[in-house]
């Protein structure tokens, strides 16, 4: 196998075996979780993320397929202050999307099990760390935002379709294209200003417990034929259409879910 790991074993280690290559996976603060609602604590010293740049607009950003997803780089002049004054700036954005069959979804969270279309993760690093090389080994070096798509069946959003026209130059894994005029803004829900957050990992090994986790609560919305479009687009290197690309959810243990909203 050309990948070293996979989520269904048809190419690699399976998801339920990650852990022997890669410990952390079998960790207690793993990701992605269910979000039981009613669980959740309410914390009124949340503020809203405080993000800038992230409307920037006329930004060229190369998008490639490494085997398992499409990833856009970001620049690092998009930057996030959580409530607690830690600022963490952009790596890269990537996707997670279902459609093994039509009507399958692929969100990574689950929202009292409620699994959405497609999610959006925008990778950040702690500012001290000043590279994301740095940041990622680190005990608090990554922040990730996690944006849910839904689909309403002819809602086409025209935000998403420059990323989506490009997916055909990213067809086959190791290729890169450019996207031009993209604003990240315009990606992400109307609301951004409420959220759930909690300390989980990156989702994919090597599973590091360095991520603190921001979901919207609000989601995105594309047409049924843009989602269709994102999951049949590209191909992994066995040249199988990537599809299913998300991690089963994994046990809370002894964390706790927060919000700053009631
Ligand atoms: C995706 O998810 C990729 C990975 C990412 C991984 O497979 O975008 O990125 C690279 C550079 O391959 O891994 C370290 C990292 O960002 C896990 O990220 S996630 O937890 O946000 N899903
Ligand atoms: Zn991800």
């Amino acid at each position: 196998a050309l990948s070293e790991w996979s989520y269904s074993g048809d190419d690699g280690l399976e998801e339920s075996r990650w852990p022997e290559k890669y410990p952390s996976c079998g960790g207690e603060r793993q990701s992605p979780i269910d979000v039981k609602r009613r669980e959740v604590h309410f914390s009124s010293s949340l503020l809203p993320l405080h993000m800038v740049n992230y409307e920037e607009e006329g930004l060229e950003l190369s998008m490639t397929n490494n085997g398992h997803t499409v990833q856009i780089t970001l620049p690092n002049t998009m930057s996030m202050r959580d409530s607690d004054g830690t600022v963490y700036r952009t790596k890269q954005m990537h996707f997670h999307w279902g459609g093994r069959d039509s009507e399958i979804s692929g969100s990574e969270h689950t929202i009292d099990g409620m699994r959405h279309a497609i999610e959006i993760h925008l990778v950040h690093f702690n500012e001290k760390y000043e590279t994301y090389e740095k940041a990622v080994d680190q005990p608090d070096g990554l922040a990730v935002m996690a944006v849910l798509v839904k689909v309403e069946d002819y809602t086409e959003n025209d935000y998403y379709s420059t990323f989506i026209s490009e997916l055909e130059n990213v067809k086959y894994t190791g290729q890169t294209t450019t996207l031009r005029n993209v604003n990240i803004r315009n990606m992400l829900p109307g609301d951004i200003r409420h959220y759930y957050t909690y300390q989980g990992s990156l989702t994919t090994p090597p599973c590091t417990e360095n991520v603190k986790w921001f979901v919207f609560q609000d989601s995105a919305t594309i047409s049924k034929a843009q989602a269709e479009r994102i999951e049949n687009a590209v191909m992994d290197h066995h040249n199988q259409t990537i599809r299913n690309g998300y991690r089963r959810t994994q046990p809370l243990h002894n964390r706790v879910v927060e919000a700053n909203f009631p």
